[in-house]
């Protein structure tokens, strides 16, 4: 998946790759700032400490980048978010000072950054062009009448509606189609294409000519739709096993079902590059 994503040149690529956030550690002023700004934030009641609920925002923050599921979800996952929450508090039901504060929130990043030098996490944003690319460019016959053999060997006689939704899940990334089966793709980017599609009381399917033009048709709305509510796809080549982390909190806990492999917007590993 590495080269095939990088031979595409995307614009709409970016690769987490931890260098952003070793620079942010690595520069003292920076960093200070950043420290100062966040320590600000999550003090509420501004006594120049840090208590267990005020970081528990901070402790969310850091579970989300590691891809932990929300708090109180599963057993495991909350015992990581408890082993971090001790990393702060160093196991005493304390408080934090800010250069406490500043220390553990340095060695977690760095360990999320060496995590993701190993293996980088390549950022695609599918917004429909790419989509569009591919049903007006020069490989769209071919690559579409490949895809129409496949589906007609599965299943002989399909009706065209069940045969377009089977090739749209067959595309791919570089296809300009987010990973299928996904039911928040289905329901807002598939099934309001086909509704608006007018081949919807086609009974069975024809030929391979109608099949390419009308397989177009809805793939165009798709595209529209992709425009309108964009998909972010983060992805790994290799499982992303914390183990930098890991290191960092003495093997206490196992990060080793911690997996980047598809999110969406609002999801882990955007708050790793934004919101710490
Ligand atoms: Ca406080």
């Amino acid at each position: 998946m590495a080269t095939n994503t990088s031979s595409l040149k995307k614009k709409s690529e970016q690769v987490l790759d931890g260098s952003d956030i070793m620079e942010l550690v690595e520069n003292q002023e920076v960093f200070t700032s950043f420290v100062d700004h966040k320590f600000k934030e999550l003090d509420k009641d501004s006594d120049g400490h840090l208590s267990v609920k005020e970081l528990q925002p901070a402790v969310a923050d850091i579970g989300a980048a590691l891809g932990l599921p929300a708090q109180g979800s599963s057993p495991d996952s909350d015992h990581i978010y408890s082993e971090v929450l001790n990393e702060f508090t160093q196991g005493k039901q304390e408080k934090v000072s800010k250069t406490e504060f500043k220390e553990v929130l340095s060695d977690i990043l760095l360990g999320m950054a060496a995590g993701l030098k190993r293996d980088p996490i390549v950022i695609l944003r599918i917004d429909g062009e790419d989509l569009l690319e591919f049903i007006n460019g020069p490989s769209y016959e071919v690559e579409m009448l490949s895809v129409f053999s496949q589906i007609v060997s599965d299943d002989a006689v399909l009706p065209m509606r069940d045969c377009i939704v089977k090739a749209l899940e067959k595309l791919t990334v570089d296809q300009g189609m987010p990973p299928s089966p996904d039911s928040w793709v289905t329901s807002n980017i598939i099934e309001p294409a086909l509704q608006l599609w007018d081949g919807n009381n086609q009974e069975k399917l024809v030929s391979q000519e109608t099949f390419l033009e009308e397989f177009k048709k809805v793939a165009e709305r798709v595209a529209q739709n992709l425009k309108e509510q964009p998909v972010i796809v983060a992805h790994s080549e290799n499982t992303f096993d914390g183990s930098g982390i890991k290191r960092l909190l003495s093997n206490k806990f196992e990060l080793d079902k911690v997996i980047y492999v598809k999110t969406y917007e609002r999801n882990a590993i955007l708050s790793c590059c934004y919101c710490f």
